[in-house]
């Protein structure tokens, strides 16, 4: 770190008072107070100067920012559990450290991937829409009518931290757990589970009732569900993505639900946020949200703790203990 008593954090987004009021303490931060994303060029600006940046998901920090940084940018402490907005290579070749917030939004967006299972299983925006439009008749033996969790199988794509409580809550719900991961998990942890692990993605897809995608962004996951994986789902399974919009081909999935082809979805993240793809927008089987799986206050102030936390020990000599590790190298 520069000789400079307190470093330069800048921090692109408005985060919890607390949190900012910790940090005016620690450090010497540049807060955004009105919360307007920073334009590319604000970016560039922050790490030509910052000692530390804490970047959010919606700041792209390519290679073109990363080479416009000063030589005292020596952090990158982003508030969020995901990584994929970082060009981890890039960063490495400077030396810059990155770290992230893990563990802390897990119950969160668990939480967060159930309502969203529930809601779209038994039409619970559907049924508001109705209210709210005076339309409803009252109640009728056939009308919405949704389909019940207990007996159906979920299939977990990526069963990490938020994927193994996904699985927990879904336990209570009566459904049974199925997963697909990079490696199979540990015995112990597929015997609390209850869990039945498919080597093959494809097989998984073709047998399930459910789909939670629940894995990161990466390389390798990008379209992990094409359109050709899309299309072995059965007619009447829905999906559930609380993870990366880039996971899922989004303009194969909406072609599929105005098909016909599959019952529903509930989205939290899209491929291109905040656009939307328009189709979905009309689509009645279709649950959307606004990227809000972690949006609890407990959630965002845990993850503001982390964040100071990776700050203060990197800036007291020691390794933060959210460096990221690379997973695609
Ligand atoms: C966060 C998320 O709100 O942490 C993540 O990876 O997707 C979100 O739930 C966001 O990343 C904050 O930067």
């Amino acid at each position: 770190m520069p000789d400079r008593k307190k470093p330069l954090v800048i921090v692109t987004r408005k985060l919890p008072d607390v949190i900012e009021t910790r940090m005016m303490e620690l450090f010497t931060p540049r807060l955004n107070l009105d919360d307007t994303p920073y334009t590319t060029l604000q970016l560039a600006d922050a790490v030509s100067v910052a000692d530390v940046l804490v970047p959010t998901v919606t700041d792209r920090i390519d290679a073109q920012i990363i080479a416009a940084a000063g030589p005292q940018l020596r952090l990158i402490a982003s508030f969020g559990a995901g990584y994929d907005h970082i060009d981890l290579d890039a960063a490495r070749a400077r030396g810059i450290l990155v770290t992230n917030t893990p563990g802390v939004l897990t119950d969160d967006t668990a939480d967060m991937t159930m309502a969203l299972i529930l809601s779209v299983a038994r039409r619970l925006a559907e049924g508001e829409r109705l209210i709210r439009s005076g339309r409803w008749a009252g109640w009728g033996p056939t009308t919405m009518l949704g389909h019940r969790l207990g007996g159906k199988r979920l299939g977990i794509i990526g069963l990490g931290r938020i994927g193994q409580a996904v699985a927990r809550r879904a336990r209570g719900f009566g459904l049974a757990v199925h997963y697909h991961n990079r490696r199979r998990r540990h015995p112990e942890i597929e015997e609390e589970l209850e869990a039945t692990y498919w080597d093959s993605l494809d097989q998984m897809l073709s047998r399930m009732d459910i789909i939670s995608v629940n894995c990161p962004h990466t390389p390798a996951t990008y379209h992990l569900l094409s359109a050709r994986r899309l299309a072995l789902l059965q007619r009447h399974a829905i999906l559930i993505n609380t993870s990366r919009g880039e996971v899922v081909d989004e303009a194969a999935l909406a072609r599929m639900l105005v098909a016909g082809d599959l019952a529903g979805a509930g989205l939290d993240v899209y491929e291109h946020e905040p656009a939307v793809d328009p189709t979905l927008l009309g689509l009645d089987s279709v649950v959307l949200l606004p990227h809000m799986g972690s949006a609890t206050i407990e959630g965002r102030i845990d993850m503001g703790e982390r964040v100071i936390v990776n700050i203060k020990s990197f800036v007291d000599g020691h390794s933060p203990p959210d460096r990221v590790i690379d997973t695609t190298s």
